[in-house]
């Protein structure tokens, strides 16, 4: 099983409903890289990476498909047969970049999985479950309004909730959280995510300010130095996002203590076969994570779900994928959906999931 050749393909994918509005940035649509790696045998392998905006994190639309420019070519040719050996061969077109060679990693083992007739989460280890939570993430937004949505999302079924925060005075912020609690209550876990958006006296003020509140506190300030300062200083347990940049920063937060648990993204991490070592590592010290993405159509989705299942449930803080603020499935037959606020486990081998031909138009690249 060869590669043959890799098709590159853009999708804009518009936010439903509005901006998507988080304390670092409105987002209105976005910009997804698909590949498709088509091999000598006539199988075809997707992978996605869809950073959301240029300001969330160093990530960029444009700075995927350059990065993928670099490394496609090298890979024509190659066997699909170690993960770790084709790992290497992009590392060594491409230092870094670990967002682009994420959709890589994906398409690799969608394309073994289906060769060897198993679903993606056999080859990350295996799945613990057939279907994993979702959270749903309410965006930076007035406290009444808010509270009312948080008060649907579980109803219809979320176990867990995503307050967004920052970015405006501390006064809505506090309110805001203060009237999803009065909302839900015990009924859904709560995490607040800051996105970077606060300084660090803002983040032990709004702690005070919400002290009987049980939630984590996603990610308040901008670089890991600032979070590990509010160690000892904050009640709520703090988890990072944004600042897991790379598999090394994960590895000096845990070392060092001061993150409680963490919201994961599989592109931000390298990819998926990136991700079962951090996974590996939050295991040995029980520390609880989600598995998303920052945004992106099905095959991100499927991606995130098979990983979620091989989480030990009780530190599977959810999947989160961005169905809710798309419209569509890239594949209508076989979609990733969120069900009673949770996703069932593709069974299909690889990711269980096909683009309909013809769906994201002609390639912006051929390789
Ligand atoms: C809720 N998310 C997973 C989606 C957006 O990319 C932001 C992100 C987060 O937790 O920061
Ligand atoms: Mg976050």
């Amino acid at each position: 099983m060869r590669i043959d050749r890799i098709n590159v393909y853009s999708a804009q994918l518009p936010v439903k409903g509005g901006a998507y509005r988080m304390a670092s940035a409105d987002v209105e649509a976005l910009d997804s890289t698909l590949v498709e790696i088509v091999t000598d045998d006539g199988f075809a392998g997707w992978g996605e990476t869809c950073p959301i905006g240029p300001v969330y994190q160093p990530h960029h639309a444009l700075g995927a498909r350059a990065a993928i420019a670099e490394i496609a070519p090298g890979l024509i040719g190659a066997e699909i047969a170690s993960i770790r050996l084709l790992a290497k061969q992009m590392d060594e077109r491409l230092n870094g970049h670990g967002y682009a060679k994420a959709a890589f990693d994906m398409a690799f083992l969608d394309l073994l999985g289906q060769k060897l007739g198993v679903p993606v989460s056999t080859l990350l280890g295996g799945a613990l479950t057939d279907r994993v939570p979702a959270y749903y993430s309410l965006i930076v937004g007035p406290p009444e309004e808010t509270a009312r949505i948080a008060a649907d999302k579980v109803k219809a079924g979320y176990p867990r909730l995503q307050v967004k925060i920052g970015g405006r005075n501390l006064e809505e912020d506090v309110a805001v959280v203060h009237k999803v609690w009065e909302a839900v209550g015990f009924n859904a876990r709560i995490a607040v995510d800051g996105n970077r958006g606060l300084t660090v006296a803002a983040a032990i003020h709004f702690d005070r300010l919400c002290q009987a509140i049980p939630f984590v506190f996603e990610q308040p300030c901008n670089t890991m130095d600032e979070v590990a300062t509010l160690k000892g200083r904050v009640t709520h347990p703090v988890y990072l996002d944004e600042s897991t940049e790379d598999q090394n920063a994960v590895l000096r937060a845990i070392s060092l203590g001061i993150a409680d648990g963490f919201g994961f993204k599989v592109t931000r991490l390298g990819g998926l076969t990136k991700m079962t070592t951090v996974r590996d590592l939050c295991a040995i010290r029980s520390l609880p994570h989600s598995c998303d993405d920052a945004w992106g159509g099905d095959i991100i989705a499927a991606a995130c779900v098979h990983l979620a299942a091989t989480v030990e449930p009780r530190r599977m803080e959810g999947a989160w994928i961005a169905q809710e603020y798309i419209k569509g499935h890239f594949d209508p037959k076989h979609p990733v959906v969120i069900r009673q606020g949770h996703i069932a486990v593709p069974e299909r081998p690889g990711l269980g999931v096909k683009p309909e031909p013809g769906i994201f138009g002609k390639p912006v690249a051929i390789y």
